[in-house]
């Protein structure tokens, strides 16, 4: 649910690199480096940072072929999963969710294409460009008047990754190997991107939206540049957000101003933006003409190993639900009580229903929803359970409010976008 607040004061205090100082990284080697600021940074940006041998170097194995992945912490950040250093791609532990509704901050998902990072960054000074050919009143704003002269909004919204689960296809497809923690739950608070569009005058000539920040690729290959139609940049739901659950956005994931696009993959969450343009045209860049397309039919899907005929840009979340307390493999006493917790989400409706089986999916049960934080945020679900000795195969599977649900069997795209099946979690009792 969305409601106005007043605007909040005063702010987290950012170090002069403008990285936040970690104080989650037990190791001392790395606490130094980190401790040094835009060194650390620049370091870990380089892939030096962690590559010294150590004893016991923190790592998880994710459920697929070469899974292992180093947990790091950055700046900012809780160890994190590592898929890339440069440019800092990390994923949330998944027993991350079953903390509570909303990722914290510094266990959030970080994810950039290009290893150009902004290090230091005033966050009252910072402008955003508002221009393009089809606005009659081009402006400058800074941060600072984003907070006081537009209205706050607020809302909590899921963002999740296009390439989520990725790793996780069958026949497997190339790009960012992710498990299902390239995903998390926020809420934001921000002016309205209508508020902030109106300003400049947009004229009847206006079709898209474009949103670029102020990450680069070092090896020239252009921004990132993500475009939005009109209507939908006009909706008042998409937000100019300066605040995460509370404080600051962190430096990786956007600080101090990044898109929030409610129910939208998060390829058009644009981070550090900085320019801001009204068009007359389609934007055929290549992040949307080439990139972040999915097949142009309704299940975004194609058989196993073949190519789309058609494709459009990719939009919302399909319906998604996953078991939080109990990893696959987990052992339980037999006989006694246990509480099953998990999350569901979709692309804006709201979940409507969660059941869950407790034999591979031949029957099924409802699920108590939990709290009602809105439709673009993820919903708490449990249910009992008390095992028998033997292997127990538990399933979840969400409907949203248009009766929309998950597969029984994986969606499959060359791109490895929108990975949906009823998920499966196996357990043992004894
Ligand atoms: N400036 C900028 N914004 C960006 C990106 C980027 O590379 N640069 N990546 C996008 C993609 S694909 C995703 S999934 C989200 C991830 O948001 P997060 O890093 O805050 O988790 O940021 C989006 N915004
Ligand atoms: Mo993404």
């Amino acid at each position: 649910m969305r409601r106005d607040r007043p605007p909040r004061s005063p702010r987290h205090p950012v170090s002069p690199t403008g990285l936040p100082s970690s104080g989650h990284d037990a190791d001392p080697g790395r606490r130094l480096l980190l401790r040094t600021g835009i060194g650390a940074f620049a370091a870990a940006a380089l892939g030096v940072a962690h590559r010294a041998p150590r004893a016991a170097e923190a790592s998880v194995d994710l459920p697929m072929v070469n899974g292992r992945r180093r947990l790091v912490a950055y700046p900012g950040k809780r160890p994190l999963i590592v898929l890339t250093s440069r440019p800092p791609q990390l994923e949330t532990p998944f027993e991350v969710f079953d903390e509570g509704l909303l990722t914290p901050n510094d266990a959030f998902f970080v994810r950039y294409h290009h290893a150009g990072l902004p290090t230091s960054i005033d966050g009252d000074a910072h402008v955003i460009r508002i221009g393009g050919n089809a606005v009659a009143a081009p402006y400058e704003l800074t941060v600072a008047e984003l907070r006081t002269a537009f209205q706050p909004v607020e809302v909590v919204a899921v963002n999740q990754c296009s390439g989520n689960g990725r790793g996780l296809f069958e026949p497997r497809v190339t790009g960012g190997q992710l498990g299902n923690g390239a995903m998390g739950n926020a809420r934001w608070v921000g002016a309205r991107l209508k508020d902030v569009l109106a300003r400049a005058r947009p004229t009847a000539a206006a079709r898209q939206v474009t949103f670029d920040g102020l990450d680069f690729a070092l090896l020239g290959s252009g921004d990132f540049t993500k475009a939005l139609d009109v209507a939908h940049a006009m909706d008042g739901e998409v937000l100019v957000a300066y605040q995460m659950n509370g404080a600051e956005l962190p430096m990786l994931n956007g600080f101090p101003v990044r898109l929030v696009v409610p129910g939208y993959f998060g390829t058009y969450w644009i981070k550090h933006l900085s320019d801001i343009q009204v068009i007359d045209h389609v934007y055929d860049g290549f992040w949307m003409k080439t990139a972040y397309r999915i097949p142009d039919d309704d299940c975004a899907c194609v058989e196993p190993g073949t190519a789309p005929r058609a494709t459009r840009p990719i939009g919302r979340f399909n319906v998604r639900s996953f078991i939080t307390s109990l990893r696959d493999g987990a052992r339980l006493p037999a006989g006694q009580p246990v509480e099953v917790r998990g999350i569901a989400f979709d692309g804006g409706q709201g979940v409507r229903e969660v059941a869950y089986s407790l034999d591979g999916g031949q029957s099924w049960r409802g699920a108590t929803l939990g709290e009602d934080l809105g439709r673009y945020s993820f919903r708490g679900f449990r249910f009992g359970f008390t095992p028998q000795p033997g292997t127990h195969d538990l399933r979840v599977r969400a409907w949203n409010r248009s009766g929309q649900s998950q597969p029984a069997t994986p969606t499959w795209q060359p791109a490895g976008y929108m990975r949906n099946v009823v998920e499966s979690v196996k357990v043992v009792a004894s």
